[in-house]
This record gives C-alpha cells, structure tokens and sequence, in this order.
C-alpha cells in the first residue's frame, strides 16, 4: 500500500473580536471543501482556529474570557466542520481554546485535536511552551497573555496512527515549533509527521528592534530544521493579517523530511495551499544521518532533561 498523505494547509485570514463563531466556521468548511476538492485526505487548520487570537487583549471580566472557549468538541457551532469531514472523509487538525472540568475545577488550555476522517476525535495536544506573560503591561503596544489564560499543557508530545496507511502523527502548537525537544520527543516515538497551527506577531514585542523578515526567516528555520534533523514532514498552518489591526504574518509552509519547504502560501489571507506527502520520503534520512538508535548518545544529553535554565558551568 503507498504510503503518502495528501495533506492541506488551511491559513486563516484575521479573525477579529466581533466575529461570530459560525462565520468562522463557514470558513473553515469552504476551505475543507476546497482542500476536498484539490483531491487532500487531511487539512491542518491554525492554533485557536475559531477566535480572533485573544490573548493580546487583557480581559478581566471572566464571562468575557471564556466566550473564545469551547467547552464542548465538538459543539453546536463546530459540528458543521466535524460532519462535512465525514462526509468527504477527511481528517483534520484543529487548535482551540479549551476549557473543562477536572479534578472538581475549571481548566483553560491552548489546545490542538487529531480527528480521523471518519469524524471521531483521535487524539489530543495541549500546548506545553506557552509564551508571553501573566501581568497586564499596560505600555506595550499589546498583551501576549498565554500564561494568564491557559494552564501549562499535560498531556506531553504524542503520536496517533491515522488513515489506512497508518501514517504516525504528531501535533504541537505555536511556540512549540521554536524548540528542537518538541520534535525530537515525538521522532522518538516514531512520528513520520508533525502538524501544527499558529499565531505568531509580525513584531517581537519583546524585541522592538527585531525586523519583520526575521520573524519569518526564525519560523522558516525552525521548522525546516526540525524536519531534516528528524527525517520527518512538518505541516505548520498559520492565522494570518491584521486581526483588529494587529498584525501576525503568514508563510504556512509543508516542509519535506529533507528540510525543504514543498508548498507554502504567498498571501495572509484563508488560502489552501497542498502536498502529496510520501511517507516513506524521510526513511533514508531516519536510516542514515540521523538513525538514532545508532548515533544518539542520550548520556551525554541528560542534562536537558534535567535542567530548565542556564547555570553557568566553565571548564577553566
Ligand atoms: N502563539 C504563539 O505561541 N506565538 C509565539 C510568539 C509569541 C513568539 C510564537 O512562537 O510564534
């Protein structure tokens, strides 16, 4: 049996505040559609796929903050997306905020779902690198509020089998690109292919002087490399444009097992944008460069599982 994937991107154009869920939704379905009809049997759609990305906005009123999440997957609103997946037998990776009950208390988390094409949800991610900061910094320009709306993901870096080809599947958000260990945990565990959504500021509002074009070429890097240096495709789906004026850039890209980026969209806008991915493509690079089992040397390594910040240590 071949093993490939047809695999879509769906990018996003803003979503702003006063969009309704259902508009949103309507916009995904049309982009399923498209993606259908361009012949993909999977569609990666951004992180926090159904709102306007909200933690630029420093809410207090609870109510106000848990109208971008869901407390239900799927939900009345979404359903239409999850039955037109059936129908077409597509599956689909999809970020959300989600917000449930466990443990006898409410959670917020940044989240991403495998669902099969089948329309049953498969697997769970929720983002484990959350960025940005927990006060109101009333002098920047905008909030990056992750830390004060979700909690830290628990779920770790997984893998789910999907379609008949059983292609192994991993999925991460955002942030999570940018570091080599979000990768590698999920190679380990056999990923041929890892997908994400994300929202990511045209301007470093941490670094004002960094330009835009790096933001781009540092999104570029990261995940080009993670899908050389771990013989794997690598699907990342933006939300795009100026949400309220806001800018996030695009550059939604399907990245080969060679570190080469296949397909990528030119606007920041929703676009489709596809890849007939071969599976089997990454096999030489997992046999060779980078087999672990061969050249890996996790004694040497330990300490970054061990150790979170720099503690300088010279040899002189
Ligand atoms: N949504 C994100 O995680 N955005 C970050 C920004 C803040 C740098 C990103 O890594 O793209």
């Amino acid at each position: 049996m071949s093993r490939r994937v047809k695999t879509a991107a769906a990018q996003l154009g803003p979503i702003h505040r006063a969009d309704s869920r259902a508009s949103v939704v309507k916009r995904l379905v049309e982009m399923l559609k498209e993606a259908a009809g361009r012949g993909s049997t999977f569609v990666v759609f951004p992180e926090l796929a159904l709102t306007t990305f909200f933690p630029r906005w420093w809410i207090e009123d609870p109510a106000e903050i848990d109208r971008y999440f869901e407390a239900q997957m799927p939900s009345p609103e979404t359903l239409p997306l999850f039955e037109l997946a059936r129908q077409k037998g597509i599956g689909f990776y999809l970020g959300y905020a989600e917000l449930v009950e466990e443990a006898g208390r409410l959670r917020r988390f940044n989240t991403s779902i495998l669902v099969a094409p089948d329309g049953r949800i498969v697997g769970k991610y929720r983002k484990v690198h959350l960025p940005g900061h927990v006060e109101h910094r009333p002098a920047a320009p905008y909030q990056h509020l992750e830390k004060k709306y979700f909690e830290v993901g628990d779920l770790g870096f997984n893998v789910w089998k999907m379609f008949d080809s059983g292609a192994r599947v991993g999925q991460c958000i955002c942030n999570d690109r940018r570091w080599p260990e979000t990768f590698r945990v999920m190679a380990l565990k056999g990923a041929e292919m890892v997908v994400l959504g994300y929202n990511t500021p045209t301007d470093n509002v941490y670094a004002p002087h960094e330009p835009p074009y790096l933001r781009v070429f540092h999104h570029n890097l990261s995940i080009q490399a993670a899908a050389y240096q771990n013989g794997i495709w690598v699907v990342a789906t933006a939300k795009a444009g100026r949400e309220d004026g806001f800018w996030l850039h695009g550059g939604t890209a399907i990245v080969a097992p060679t570190g080469e980026i296949v397909a990528k969209a030119n606007t920041e806008e929703d676009e489709v944008i596809a890849y007939d991915c071969d599976l089997a493509l990454g096999e030489y690079i997992r046999n060779t460069t980078f087999n672990f089992a061969k050249h890996r040397r996790p004694e040497h390594y330990r300490l970054i599982a061990d150790r979170t910040g720099v503690e300088i240590e010279t040899e002189n």
